[in-house]
């Protein structure tokens, strides 16, 4: 219980571990496509970008008293910013703290993506909840948010190409969204291209009836809001040149003040011909899902914030709070969410999560890269972790013969990746080989699996067994010298004696 203190500074709502500036700030972070951050000091300081650096124009306005304030984005219409005063990073949620003249107001971006052992379906679910909070007024506050329906292109000058944004109402019954908008372009090019932003698939803004949606040129909406002339809005609304999603409501402490944002893939992977959509589909479309996270919207908050706290403690108590905090950060970047996707296939009946080569040439699942991410994976959720394993597996020599698909693998050693983002189409000769390093990144990360599952869950290994050790008779034919090898760090291409022990020793201490 020496952990007391840093308790206090790193949960309800206090501030984090001193001096900690993250290069960027998760805002709405569920998966490779859907993936938006604030690289500023300040949420107002500009844009938010996607992963790429690419910006996004959202823009969030308050109204307290008879003064409009910016809480998002970049500066419009000479508003002042509202002061700024703390941002809290946790596993599975972003708290910032403002000033608004006299009121304090608390933003939540929380996507609560976790316990995937237990809830895959919903963990797996791409929605992040944004919800309001103010004190110091008796008052309801307007709040205004909007975001540019680029947010669903793959750049921003792809309106040209035509883009429809679809109104859709939903009648309301108990605990629903009744409002939800639908941003992406006419054309939907289903997996027409791979490209780190989608431009296919649909960006939704949903929430309740207490606040308003509507689809408006951003320079209209804003005026709009700070005028207070939204009837007028209506009839004049003629130029479709951009389109935003626009959101107003009243926040106050007697309303549920919170609103969604989700990104449908569509299609999540295809992989070797097959289109697998994702898992979430399962349950129902997006409205479902939006339905279905606003009605369990508070569980799943208390439920989020057990989790990081259980997380935070572990990690402090492992190395203390700048770690923890690092670890928050880990989580929503690397881990389980930002590089995701996790699809249904329907073939074998099975959920396959996929991992994407951020920042790099987007690779899908390449093993190296999943190998330091695997210490987290095990630590939070091993049978995701294997399921993640799975499509790698498969092939001539591996896994059920590709489970009926007709995978092009033959090698006898493991694969490096699967293809490009989202789709896996790689065969044997197209990879790029670097058989000592990743058929033992398998074999280590199989074996770490199956020791932490433990010996009544091996049951699984079973059907890996000729792939295994198909690999491990591989690494013993290479001994004692396996020649010029590439391994991870490919732009040195390959040296001679490599065999990366990098990761063996690290494994070992
Ligand atoms: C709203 O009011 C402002 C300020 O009077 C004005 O400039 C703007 O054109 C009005 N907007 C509409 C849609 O009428
Ligand atoms: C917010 O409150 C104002 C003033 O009470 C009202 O005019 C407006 O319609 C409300 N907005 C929404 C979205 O309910
Ligand atoms: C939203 O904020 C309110 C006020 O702080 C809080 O009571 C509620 O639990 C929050 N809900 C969600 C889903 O974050
Ligand atoms: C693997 O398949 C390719 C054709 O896709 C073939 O050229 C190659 O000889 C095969 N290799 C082995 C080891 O069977
Ligand atoms: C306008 C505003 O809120 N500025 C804040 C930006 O963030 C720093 C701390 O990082 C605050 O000191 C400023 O007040």
């Amino acid at each position: 219980m020496a952990l007391a203190p840093f308790f206090v500074r790193l949960l309800p709502g206090l501030a984090v571990a001193e001096h900690f500036r993250a290069p960027c700030v998760p805002l709405d972070v569920a998966t490779p496509y859907q993936s938006t951050w604030s690289c500023f000091d300040n949420l107002t300081d500009g844009s938010p970008q996607h992963w790429t650096g690419d910006s996004l124009d959202w823009v969030g306005l308050v109204r307290v008293g008879s003064t409009v304030y910016r809480w998002l984005g970049r500066p419009v219409m000479d508003l002042p910013a509202a002061q700024q005063t703390a941002v809290d990073i946790r596993p599975t949620l972003t708290r910032y703290h403002f000033q608004v003249g006299s009121v304090q107001l608390t933003v939540d971006f929380m996507t609560p993506s976790f316990d995937h052992d237990k809830v895959l379906v919903v963990a797996s679910c791409p929605i992040t909840t944004v919800n309001f909070t103010i004190t110091g007024t008796d008052d309801p506050v307007e709040v205004y948010f909007d975001m540019s329906a680029t947010t669903a292109t793959k750049s921003d000058d792809q309106e040209a190409g035509g883009m429809a944004l679809i109104l859709g109402r939903v009648w309301p019954y108990s605990a629903c969204v009744d409002q939800a908008i639908r941003l992406g372009t006419v054309e939907q090019h289903l997996v027409g291209q791979t490209s780190d932003r989608s431009d296919w698939g649909y960006r939704y803004l949903a929430t309740d009836s207490t606040s308003e949606t509507f689809i408006s040129s951003a320079t209209l909406a804003r005026s709009a809001f700070v005028h207070r002339n939204y009837s007028k809005l209506q009839e004049t609304f003629r130029e479709r040149a951009r389109f935003f999603g626009c959101l107003n409501m009243n926040v106050s402490t007697s309303t549920s003040n919170r609103f969604y944002l989700m990104f449908d893939e569509v299609i999540s992977q295809r992989y070797f011909g097959r289109d697998l959509m994702p898992l979430w589909h399962r349950n129902g479309r997006a409205i479902r899902a939006l339905e279905a996270a606003h009605q369990w919207a508070e569980q799943r908050r208390r439920d989020a914030e057990d989790f990081d706290q259980r997380l935070l403690a572990e990690l402090a108590q492992a190395a203390g709070p700048r770690y923890a905090q690092l670890g928050a950060l880990v989580y929503r970047q690397a881990g389980v969410m930002g590089s995701t996707s996790t699809a249904w296939n329907e073939k074998t009946g099975e959920a396959w999560p996929f991992m994407k080569e951020i920042s790099s040439d987007g690779d899908v699942s390449t093993v190296d890269v999943i190998f330091p991410a695997f210490p987290l994976f095990l630590h939070v959720a091993p049978e995701f972790f294997r399921k993640l394993l799975v499509p790698l597996s498969a092939g001539r020599e591996g896994l059920r013969s590709g489970a009926g698909l007709d995978v092009k693998y033959n090698l006898s050693w493991a694969p490096h990746h699967l293809g490009t983002w989202p789709v896996c189409d790689l065969k044997s000769e197209q990879q790029e080989q670097m058989p000592v390093e990743e058929s033992g990144n398998m074999l280590i990360m199989i074996a770490a699996l199956a020791q932490k599952q433990g010996s009544g869950s091996t049951a699984w290994l079973k059907s890996y067994w000729p792939v295994l050790v198909t690999w491990a008779d591989f690494l013993v034919a290479s001994l004692p010298d396996p020649g010029k090898q590439l391994c991870t760090d490919d732009f040195e291409g390959p040296n001679p004696h490599n065999i990366n022990l990098a990761p063996l020793v690290s494994m070992k201490t």
